[in-house]
């Protein structure tokens, strides 16, 4: 039995939360990020060092930055977005705990307002090639194949060949998505340049 395991099972019998399912093994995931508020790009990277801490998950690449016009309400500023990869042990649904703690950190307000303003936004992009449909959690993210300023980011991270389950190859929902109103700053992060990103 491996040290994963005899965690779990040591959580289990002391009925804490379960961070670590060692059924789940290591699976891929794409992290959209998203902000629009308080100085966004030093949002982003603030939640690139937060994400980089996260239990039983390592950080593997980060894409560039991307200013982009808001989707949905107009009378907000315009975005900053950026996806992330990252290999991970927690299960789907501690992942997402996970997250919208980040969000909690970064003073995100929840106000009712759909696709509002927002400090700072993770989205679950992609769990693996699992797919998802509970009311708390929906993956692929439902909105992933129509949003350009999703699509740009996790296309310079994702293998080429990419497929998102019930939706297709990465490459053609790109190409079949308007490019207009996002622009790339800089360049993306591999495992070395995410340590001095996350750091600065
Ligand atoms: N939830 C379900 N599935 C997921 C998932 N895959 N990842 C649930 C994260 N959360 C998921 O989310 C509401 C609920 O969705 C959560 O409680 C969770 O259980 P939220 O973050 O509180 O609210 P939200 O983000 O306002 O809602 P929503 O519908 O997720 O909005 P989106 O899709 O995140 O869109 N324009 C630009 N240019 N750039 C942006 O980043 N973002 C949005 C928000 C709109 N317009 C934008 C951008
Ligand atoms: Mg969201």
């Amino acid at each position: 039995m491996g040290p994963a395991t005899l965690l779990f099972r040591r959580h289990q019998r002391q009925g804490r939360r379960v961070l670590t399912d060692p059924a789940v093994g290591w699976v891929a995931a794409y992290i959209g990020i998203g902000s629009n508020l308080s100085n966004p790009v030093v949002q982003v990277k603030y939640a690139l060092r937060e994400l980089a801490r996260l239990p039983e998950s390592c950080l593997t690449a980060c894409s560039a930055l991307y200013r982009t016009l808001p989707v949905g309400p107009q009378d907000q500023p315009d975005f900053v977005n950026a996806a992330v990869s990252l290999n991970t042990r927690l299960g789907a649904l501690d992942l997402l705990a996970a997250l919208q703690d980040v969000e909690d950190v970064h003073g995100r307000l929840r106000n009712g307002t759909r696709w509002g303003p927002r400090t700072l936004d993770l989205d679950m992009l992609l769990y693996g090639d699992v797919v998802i449909d509970s009311p708390e959690l929906r993956v692929p993210h439902p909105e992933l194949a129509r949003r350009a300023f999703v699509l740009a980011p996790l296309a310079d991270i994702a293998p080429f060949d990419l497929c998102i389950p019930g939706q297709g190859l990465l490459t053609d929902l790109l190409a079949a998505c308007s490019g207009d109103g996002i622009w790339r700053q800089g360049s993306p992060a591999g495992c070395e340049g995410l340590a001095s990103l996350a750091e600065s």
